[in-house]
């Protein structure tokens, strides 16, 4: 078995060195190289103290023989930071879909990293106080680094310094007026920032809401490691703007940089304030609310607003139910107008203590208004309580409880709009 081993990584060591003889390979054969066994953190092969960069060539026999995962022990300066890939190569020997994870000296996975911008894997972090670190090189899916992965095949595993920007800030307005967009009420703007390599910005590295002055700042990613410097753009949205991008910017060692204002365009057609309606018995009655619409063109707006209604833990045989809140409204407005709808549904005293009602409302232009939508806002909750009573449910705690019955953002707070947004990596 042992042999068998030896065998295996003895061809990949021919086939390396005859591979960089030949100039077959772009890549230089690493300074270490993978010794079994060292199948579990705890019997992980001690590399210790290395200067960066360094590199590591090995193999994963898996399958069809016994499961292979290889783990290797290093050591280091408490709190430095250090950039690992783990890149299956040579492309047609290589493991196909690498998966990496780091361990602390207790042998407790800190962090795992499938894919990063490709199928190979990265990871990114700061050298525990004890000054030890154990990288675990595995193949998709074997999240728990058993040598259960589906590719065998050569790997190189490349440590580098890493090198730490200091903060990105900034701040989200609106193009029109200039007036901060805020995070925390409406239009509950949110950034998120995305790191470019190769031409491409597809990295997604933090979010975040910004605060109630629009302005966002961003200092580590979202495991909490320090930013690296390089390249990043910014995604920004907010309910009833179109989304936008940032041109890329650098970030030095260091760097704070701040990247300024981002302007977010209205939509054509904002509904721009609304009124819940007021509190109700237990025997239920007619809740009527309003919302305000307003045409932010220069030119007149014809169409129809609607409002549906929303309800679940109704206790009824399905337990939700869906219902426009009367027929839809026709709506006129001259350039820069804004007018007034109401809405009203009737809530009956039966349903059951507990029951979410939450109304929502879309506005459509032309003779098509229900195809044709410009505008759309989650718009409140009411909730029967134990008393019985019906009562507005604090916004904050409805768009919480909205996210956990339907697991998405309420409408009209989801990123909508032309511009897409570019796919988060799969992390
Ligand atoms: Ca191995
Ligand atoms: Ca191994
Ligand atoms: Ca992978």
């Amino acid at each position: 078995m042992k042999q068998r081993k030896f065998m295996v990584n003895g061809g990949v060591l021919i086939l390396l060195v005859l591979g960089s003889i030949l100039g077959i390979f772009t890549f230089v054969l690493g300074q270490g190289m993978d010794e079994e066994p060292n199948n579990t953190c705890e019997t992980a092969q001690a590399v210790g103290a290395v200067e960066l960069p360094f590199t590591l060539d090995g193999s994963l026999d898996t399958p069809p023989a016994e499961p292979d995962v290889d783990f290797f022990r290093f050591t280091g300066v408490p709190g430095e930071g250090v950039q690992v890939e783990l890149n299956g190569i040579p492309p047609e020997q290589g493991v196909g879909d690498p998966v990496l994870g780091l361990f602390n000296s207790e042998c407790i996975l800190i962090a795992v990293n499938d894919d990063s911008g490709s199928l190979n894997s990265r990871l990114l972090f700061t050298i525990p106080a004890d000054g030890v670190f154990v990288l675990a090189a595995t193949g998709y899916p074997d999240f728990n680094f058993v040598g259960e992965g589906f590719y065998s095949g050569t790997y190189q595993l490349a440590l580098a310094p890493a090198v730490f920007a200091g903060s990105i800030s900034g701040r989200v307005v609106d193009a029109v007026t200039g007036t901060p967009l805020p995070g925390d009420s409406q239009p509950f703007a949110i950034v998120e920032l995305y790191r470019c390599s190769n031409g491409d910005c597809f990295e997604f590295v933090n979010s975040q809401s910004t605060d109630s002055m629009g302005e966002f700042r961003f200092d580590s990613d979202f495991n909490g490691v320090p930013l690296l410097a390089g390249t990043y753009r910014i995604i920004a949205y907010a309910a009833q703007y179109e989304t936008r991008q940032t041109e890329p910017f650098d970030v030095g060692e260091g760097e704070d940089v701040d990247i300024g204002d981002i302007a977010l365009t209205p939509h054509p057609v904002v509904i721009s304030e609304s009124r819940a309606c007021s509190n109700l018995p237990s025997t239920g009655g007619i809740c009527s609310y309003r919302i305000r619409i307003t045409n932010r063109q220069d030119t007149t707006f014809q169409g129809a607003a609607w409002s549906n209604v929303n309800a679940s833990e109704i206790g009824s045989v399905l337990n939700f139910t869906l219902f426009p809140a009367g027929p839809p409204r026709r709506v006129s407005l001259a350039p820069q107008q804004s007018k007034n709808v109401h809405f009203a549904f009737r809530v009956p005293g039966t349903v059951q203590d507990g029951a979410f009602i939450c109304a929502d409302a879309f506005v459509g232009q032309g003779s098509n208004p229900f195809f044709d939508t410009v505008a759309a806002t989650f718009l409140f909750c009411i909730s029967k309580g134990a008393d019985g009573e019906f009562r507005v449910v604090p916004e904050q705690e409805a768009r919480e409880r909205w996210q956990q019955l339907y697991g998405t953002l309420p409408y009209g707070e989801a990123p909508y709009g032309k511009a897409p947004a570019p796919a988060k990596g799969k992390e």
